[in-house]
């Protein structure tokens, strides 16, 4: 009988696998046809794609929940130490492929599929990713809790249920247009609702303030509005081990359907009203990156997440019939940038009024409770509140931040002599017109270890937007260069290259990146050599494919794929690669016979709704495409396509695609980046600025095999004090000059010559971010990128050593350096009974 298995389905074993555990072919199609059955209510005559997806799911979700429940079971039962990462983003990206990885059984699964009738890939690309994140910030947390499974790391990642993401984004006409992300639409196979997980959030009102019978001051926040917290968690499978995660998600609720009092009284109006603002706070992600938006509904939605999971975690910790005493014994809280921030307040709300510990304690266990990772320099994107708005939002937590930097005003005051202007940057409240919350600085005082995201960016916290902290607490200081997850962004977005790995160094290597390190020598095998451009060229065909069908343009698989994907900012400079497309085609048109590499050059990435001069870039790039992609002389050797939609779904399927990476920022600007990781990780060459982890990266892969280009960090500084001025790169460099020009008059714009005005005047008249003085530089760059591109055979050993050495990217590193410098905790294997 088929259904007997040992668990190759060969059918030899003498008992028969459970259908919810079994990983056997046989016992995986016995699932897949149950819950098509059972779950769905199907038979294959009529079921759809969809149905069948969903079935597959559940089959493996069930395998999920064995690990799962095995590995909470443990935590509680021996009491370990868990890591709590707070973080308003998780940029998870689809999950089923993910988890047959991580569960071993893809290839079982891909069988089973194929027995049944089905193909596996058609179905996987039927998931509608969970997009809860903007960008770089949100998927460094979900790269994080796969490797923190995988290290088998007792940790719970807190968030938010977004019930729309990150937009969707559509081109029409050049310009960019948002929909919203309905991504639950379909219902979601990899959560599980814990109704009974729920806690009540308070929001605006006023303190009252009373002696209790001891004489003891307390004070009683009565709340305008209460809004209910309810779980919805995800188990987070490490790589092929037994330790599951969870991810746990906070959705926003009315406490009761709505307000029957209202409603008696013949007001359906306000009653409906009430249970729609309770809604609201989890309804949508705030879709800006690098930016701050001062809105009330976002500090609510940062409160809301904030105070579910420290009250959760409290709970967790008492059930387990501990004091509270011990709390940060039990809890170490990773704040993934000052969104969370706020915790620092409610952690010591919720010791002192909830559970009546004096002020000294409450403070002695919240500041060994939290670690704050900065993600940014960027003045615009350090978050503050404007004092009234947090005041009226959350009146408690206002009369805490006060006493709280009372104290420590008094305790800078004797450190610092009474320095004025540090006290007064170091201080929790802004002063100016109207004051305000600095959250940045709460972070800071209330944690015990701060940390950057790469190793320059951490150097520039220390000396500019940290400095004064940094002078005051050196020690909180540290370092931790981001990385990312080698499953998804190998395994599964490039399982050839893979493939072509493994077969050399074996399969070590997914969980220890180091091992890459192995593949060094045979960058000198012309075979493998071959077989490595190969697959590059079989991806590239595979994106081509879905740039045609998508766009309907024909780009050559043979051309250089030279790629610029991610957010898109002024300060990454999308703009500057523009310039330089620009100046090539000028060269061509100039001498249509020269002998010029093939490029095609990719474009991807979302610009924030309400940010006018990334949305006009996004037009540029369309513009200047339209032009370059029809123009005779050209004859298709270069080609400019901006792929619409950029999530992680689309991620995969460019990054193995990828000749060239273009990690162009200006230097000083890009806290890290991870695109930058993935790219050089799946072979590509980068063309970088010193900036972020490319200075990492260029030391790891070798200065012979980055292209290097641009003003430094400290260069950058030094012109602008110098007082930068543009104008003059623009009128004594020709070519640079001819290109502003012509965007100008209307050349890309159909002679309309307003349409990129606001762009050229502000990099005429401003550039802050000094595309003119890196211009000429990045040309020559690019010449010599050309020159090695002409030579496949040394390109294709560049690309391997860039593979070969990335073995410090892995966030397996990333988080083994935050378990053993910050977070104290320690690995815990899961066994299944
Ligand atoms: C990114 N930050 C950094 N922010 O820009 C990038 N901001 O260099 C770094 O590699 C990455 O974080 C991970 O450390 C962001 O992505 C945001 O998305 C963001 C969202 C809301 C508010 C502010």
């Amino acid at each position: 009988q088929a259904d007997a298995t040992n668990g190759n389905g060969n059918g030899h074993s003498p008992y028969l696998e459970d259908s919810r555990t079994g990983l056997g072919v046989d016992t995986l199609k016995r699932a897949i046809r149950n819950n098509l059955f059972y779950v769905q209510g199907k038979f294959p005559e009529i079921a759809t794609r969809n149905d069948y997806y969903m079935a597959i799911a559940y089959a493996v979700r069930d395998r999920l929940l064995q690990r799962w429940v095995a590995s909470v079971k443990q935590y509680i039962q021996e009491k370990h130490r868990v890591v709590a990462y707070l973080s308003a983003e998780y940029l998870l990206g689809p999950h089923l492929a993910n988890n047959l990885i991580n569960l071993g059984i893809y290839k079982e699964t891909e069988q089973a599929c194929k027995e049944l009738g089905l193909d596996l890939e058609w179905l996987i690309e039927k998931e509608v990713e969970p997009g809860l994140g903007n960008g770089g910030l949100g998927r460094l947390a979900a790269c994080y809790m796969d490797s923190l499974a995988t290290l088998e790391v007792p940790a719970i990642g807190y968030g938010i249920r977004y019930q729309f993401g990150i937009f969707e984004q559509d081109i029409r006409d050049g310009w960019q247009v948002e929909d919203t992300d309905n991504w639950l639409r379909r219902g979601n196979p990899w959560e599980i609702a814990r109704r009974e997980l729920s806690y009540d959030i308070k929001f605006g009102g006023y303190v009252q303030t009373y002696l209790d019978r001891a004489g003891k001051l307390c004070f009683n926040w009565i709340p305008e509005l209460v809004v209910k917290g309810v779980a919805y968690d995800t188990p987070i499978l490490g790589y092929k081990v037994n330790t599951a995660n969870t991810l746990r998600l906070w959705k926003s609720e009315a406490p009761h359907s709505f307000d029957f009092q209202s409603f008696n009284a013949g007001d359906y109006n306000s009653a409906v009203n009430s249970k729609i603002i309770c809604e609201n706070i989890s309804k949508v992600l705030y879709p800006n990156d690098e930016q701050i938006e001062g809105k009330r509904l976002r500090l609510q939605q940062q409160y809301f997440f904030v105070s579910c999971s420290l009250q959760d975690m409290i709970g967790i910790h008492l059930r387990q019939g501990e004091k509270i005493h011990d709390f940060h014994k039990k809890f170490v809280v990773q704040l993934n940038d000052t969104h969370p921030a706020i915790g620092v307040a409610e952690l010591m709300r919720l010791l002192m009024d909830v559970h009546q510990l004096e002020w000294e304690e409450a403070w002695d266990i919240t500041s060994k409770t939290f670690a704050y990772t900065n993600h940014t320099l960027l003045p615009e994107a350090l978050e503050t509140w404007d004092l009234q708005l947090f005041g009226s939002v959350l009146p408690r937590h206002l009369q805490l931040i006060y006493e709280i930097n009372r104290r420590f005003v008094d305790y800078a005051t004797i450190k610092l002599y009474g320095n004025h202007q540090k006290i007064s940057s170091l201080s929790l409240i802004g002063e100016g017109p109207r004051k305000y919350i600095k959250m940045a600085n709460l972070a800071c005082l209330g944690s015990f270890a701060i940390n950057g995201v790469a190793a320059l960016h951490s150097e520039l916290l220390k000396k500019t937007v940290l400095k004064d902290w940094y002078e005051l607490m050196p020690h909180k200081f540290q370092n931790k260069t981001n990385g990312v997850t080698p499953r998804r962004w190998m395994v599964l977005a490039n399982p050839e290259l893979t493939n072509l790995i493994s077969g050399k160094i074996g399969e070590g290597w997914i969980k220890n990146l180091h091992e890459l390190k192995q593949l060094e020598p045979f960058a000198d095998d012309p075979e493998f050599r071959k077989e490595w451009m190969q697959v590059k060229f079989n991806k590239k065909k595979a994106l081509a494919k879905r740039i045609k069908k998508r766009l309907g343009v024909d780009v050559d698989p043979n051309s250089m794929f030279d790629i610029l994907v991610k957010r898109i900012h002024e300060y990454k400079r999308q703009h500057l690669k523009v310039l330089h497309i620009i100046t090539l085609y000028n060269q061509i048109k100039k001498n249509p016979s020269m002998d010029v590499v093939p490029r095609t050059f990719i474009f991807a990435g979302k610009a924030a709704p309400g940010y006018r001069k990334a949305k006009l870039m996004i037009k540029l790039i369309n513009s200047v495409g339209e032009i370059v992609n029809n123009d005779p002389d050209i004859n298709g050797r270069i080609k400019v396509v901006f792929y619409p939609n950029y999530n992680v779904t689309n991620a995969q399927k460019i990054y193995p695609a990828a000749d060239v990476s273009e990690q162009i920022s200006t230097a000083g600007k890009e806290a890290s980046g991870t695109g930058n990781m993935k790219l050089s990780l799946n072979g590509a060459l980068t063309v970088g600025t010193l900036d972020g982890a490319n200075v990492e990266i260029r030391e790891c892969v070798g200065e012979e095999n980055f292209f290097l280009f641009g003003l430094t960090a400290d260069e950058v500084a030094k012109v602008k004090s110098e007082g930068y001025k543009p104008w003059d790169y623009y009128s004594e460099n020709p070519n640079l000059k001819e290109v502003i020009d012509q965007i100008n008059s209307g050349y890309f714009s159909h002679l309309d010559s307003k349409v990129f005005k606001e762009l050229t005047d502000s990099l005429l008249y401003d550039d802050q971010y000094l595309l003119f003085a890196d211009y000429q530089s990045y040309i020559d760059t690019q010449a010599k990128v050309e020159e090695a591109f002409k030579d496949q055979d040394k390109w294709a050993r560049m690309s391997i050593l860039n593979t070969a050495r990335m073995g410090k990217f892995s966030s397996d590193r990333s988080i083994r350096e935050y378990c053993d410098e910050i977070w104290k905790v320690e690995s815990v294997p899961v066994t299944l009974d």
